[in-house]
């Protein structure tokens, strides 16, 4: 396993090196408004699903440029070669490559890589959460001092209002909001105690499914605030520092159900 991790980190600093060289000549509209597809995506994602079938031949995949989502009980990668696409489209240095692996429909394995600050975040379940090997664990900050990160896509406008409402009763109590853009890095900042809560209305498997392992094994709170996490349809998604997560979840429920 540890040269299947060494091999794995060696895959996602080749897509980062994709990444960072950012030769992008054309970009796509997908479904919604603002919804883009860069070619570097595909090409990313390309190397990313012909390396990682390399590495463990029996996986199954679920990409976000490709066609549906088929969940089994069997091995899949679920991966997203570019999560903040529209950062990256613009220069904002704030996109990650996310990779997990599903066995029995549950992360196993998390990997996300910023290749501007050139982190690497992993996680195997039960083992702990690491950046670049140094172990990374949540922050002890209580809630009036978090700071509480969020999303909410332009393409899901109808859950844009919604978010607002919560965040307004996020700015009463605790101590401020950030967005970055990409759900993997929020969730590798919460992980590493650089934010204190994160959560978004919609999130798709590839967005959260490393992200959420990697909060896990750093002693934080991951999940789905109004019902099962699941890694085959799209969900909300919540994560916390432990000794923020009842205060953000109770403000995060009263928000949503404001109407
Ligand atoms: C992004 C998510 C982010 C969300 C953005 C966008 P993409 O994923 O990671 O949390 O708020 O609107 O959906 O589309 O850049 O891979």
């Amino acid at each position: 396993m540890e040269s299947m991790k060494k091999q794995l980190e060696n895959i996602l600093h080749r897509a980062g090196e994709m990444v960072r060289e950012g030769h992008y000549a054309t970009v796509s509209a997908k479904e919604g408004h603002a919804n883009y597809v860069t070619n570097c995506d595909v090409a990313v994602q390309e190397y990313l699903m012909d390396a990682l079938h390399a590495l463990l031949p029996s996986a199954r995949f679920i990409a976000e440029e490709s066609d549906g989502i088929t969940l089994t009980e069997e091995d899949t990668f679920c991966v997203d070669p570019i999560d903040g696409t529209l950062n990256f489209i613009h220069g904002r240095r704030a996109s990650a490559i996310s990779v997990a692996l599903l066995s029995r429909r549950e992360p196993v394995l998390g990997a996300v890589y910023n290749p501007f600050e050139d982190a690497l975040f992993f996680a195997r379940k039960g083992e702990g959460a690491f950046v670049n090997g140094k172990p990374v664990r949540v922050s002890h900050f209580p809630f009036e001092s978090a700071v509480v990160a969020f999303g909410t896509s332009p393409y899901n406008p109808e859950l844009s209002s919604k978010t607002l409402r919560i965040l307004s009763r996020f700015m009463q109590e605790a101590a401020d909001l950030r967005r970055v853009g990409s759900a993997a890095l929020d969730l590798c900042d919460v992980a590493c105690g650089r934010s204190d809560v994160y959560f978004e209305l919609e999130l798709s498997p590839w967005d959260h499914a490393a992200g959420g392992l990697i909060v896990r094994e750093a002693g934080g709170v991951f999940v789905n605030p109004f019902g099962q996490m699941r890694y085959d349809v799209k969900c909300p998604v919540f994560a916390a520092a432990p000794q923020c997560a009842e205060r953000a979840l109770t403000l995060l429920l009263a928000g949503a159900e404001q109407g």
